[in-house]
């Protein structure tokens, strides 16, 4: 049965282009975090829309599912197969990595056409020399696929300014489940004919199409980046130090928070030297882009907020050229990997309302020490998003379904998600009705069975089975 499936894939792509041996196909099997993963009955990785399009046809017609993966950095187990389950579930993953055109940039529109697969990074690259860049910006950015970005609604460091994924995206081309090519590239500012089949496929996490083409509004370059790491003796001075400097600096970017305990973790993994001296307990990061001296704009926005009178602030450095402005930089985005060095982690993404993250950050060490005692907390995240990343390192074995209960909880209870930016994927589906109510579900899987009337594209991510 296997191999008249992988037969019709071969026909499609060629055979250079259907994996089929364990050892070519285990990077693509195994997600980033290392806790999702399983077997796949073969990898294809087809070169256009047509292919895509053939692919899923191919493996409608002999009911295999399909599972549609980009970068693979996803951090919900959405994009690998479910596995360890039975042998010859029979997952076909769909990688759309070879979807790599990037068209000319539309300057008097701002805008630009992408293929899915090709990386945050490489567009990056591709529009810094021409003023423009992306807008949403990622630790993973060098692995990140375009088309995964809007697939999660991916969020980052810049959501404060410039929004998530959903606010970049004004067109797409996908493949359904019922194998029909939708293409709505246009990107017109106006245009009031009907549904919006881009925003549906963005955070729809492949189950409903594979994204093959992204219509994205970029924005000009910013002349400066400037960045002031904040180290402070609690979460209440963090936050007020980035809300006070978001109130007076209008170019700040990103408000970002670390607790003490991962930048340490991130100092031992990287080698790393102290930012500031003494033992923070939190850091602030924040990041101001823009036409002037973001520089000395952050400085004294800085010196307004948190000078010396100020509560709970220890010490500060600003950066304003690029070398250190990274360097600033890495205690904040190597955190996921130094987790992920130290781990794997148990890793919850949650959002609150901004006035609700103090209560949270307050209640939620209590609630892990009362479920998974002995587990080691590091919270990190976009704070003046209101999203906070969770990671458990040393939970209890088979203790991880109830400790991800009781945080998620705290967060709904608090008038928040359980996702914010990483989506649902596998790991989070059976708390979906803590966030989404029947109604909701029923509308979900409405859209989902008139997309993929087989049910081949995902099952078992994002809605419950
Ligand atoms: P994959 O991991 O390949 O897939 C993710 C999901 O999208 C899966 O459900 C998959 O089926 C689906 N999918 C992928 N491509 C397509 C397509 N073309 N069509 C339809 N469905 C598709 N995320 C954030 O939001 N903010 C962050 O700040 C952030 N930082 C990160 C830092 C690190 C170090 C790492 C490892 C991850 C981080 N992530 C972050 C998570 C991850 O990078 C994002 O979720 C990203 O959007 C995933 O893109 P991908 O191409 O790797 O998708
Ligand atoms: C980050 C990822 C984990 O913010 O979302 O680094
Ligand atoms: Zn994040």
């Amino acid at each position: 049965v296997a191999d008249a499936v992988v037969g019709s894939l071969v026909d499609v792509v060629g055979p250079g282009h259907v994996l089929t041996d364990a050892d070519v196909r285990v990077g693509y099997e195994q997600d980033w975090t290392g806790a999702f993963g399983g077997p796949a009955r073969a990898v294809v990785r087809p070169g256009s829309t047509a292919e895509v399009a053939a692919v899923v046809d191919a493996c409608r017609a002999a009911s295999v599912p399909i599972i549609p993966q980009g970068g693979n950095t996803g951090l919900v187990g959405g994009g690998v197969p479910e596995g360890p389950g039975p042998p010859g579930r029979g997952e076909i993953v769909l990688s759309t990595r070879r979807l790599q055109t990037i068209d000319p940039v539309d300057a008097a529109a701002g805008q630009i056409t992408v293929g899915a697969g090709v990386t945050l990074l490489a567009l990056q690259e591709r529009l810094a020399p021409l003023g423009f860049e992306v807008g949403v910006d990622l630790a993973s950015r060098s692995g990140a696929t375009l088309g995964g970005m809007a697939a999660t609604n991916a969020g980052g460091t810049r959501v404060l300014r410039h929004g998530t994924m959903r606010g970049r995206v004004v067109g797409a081309e996908a493949v359904l489940g019922t194998g029909a090519t939708v293409t709505h590239l246009r990107g017109l500012t106006k245009d009031t004919t009907g549904y919006d089949l881009a925003g549906l496929l963005v955070g729809s996490e492949g189950t409903l199409g594979v994204i093959t083409a992204l219509r994205l509004v970029i924005d000009p370059r910013p002349a400066q980046r400037a960045a002031a790491l904040v180290a402070t003796t609690g979460f209440d001075a963090a936050l007020a130090t980035a809300v006070g400097v978001h109130r007076r600096l209008p170019t700040l970017e990103a408000a970002e928070v670390v607790d003490g305990a991962t930048v340490e973790l991130v100092m031992a993994t990287l080698d790393l030297p102290p930012p500031v001296a003494g033992h923070p307990t939190w850091y602030v990061l924040l990041g101001a882009a823009g036409p002037g001296d973001e520089a000395e704009d952050l400085a004294r926005a800085l010196d307004a907020t948190a000078g010396p009178s100020a509560v709970g602030v220890i010490d500060a450095v600003v950066a304003g050229d690029g070398p250190r402005v990274d360097a600033l930089w890495r205690y904040r985005d190597r955190a996921t990997e130094s987790l992920a060095a130290a781990g794997p982690p148990r890793k919850l993404d949650v959002s609150v309302p901004v006035s609700a993250l103090a209560a949270f950050v307050a209640a939620v060490p209590d609630a892990v020490a009362r479920c998974a005692p002995g587990a080691v907390l590091h919270v990190f995240g976009h704070v003046l998003d209101g999203n906070l990343h969770c990671n458990l390192l040393g939970v209890p074995s088979g203790g991880g379904h109830r400790v991800d209960d009781v945080v998620l909880d705290l967060a709904v209870g608090l008038g928040g998600s359980i996702g914010g930016e990483h989506g649902i994927g596998r790991a989070k589906r059976s708390f979906l009705h803590l966030v989404r109510s029947p109604a909701e579900i029923d509308a979900f899987r409405a859209v989902k069975s008139a997309l993929d009337p087989a049910g081949i594209l995902n099952p078992g991510v994002l809605l419950p089975a």
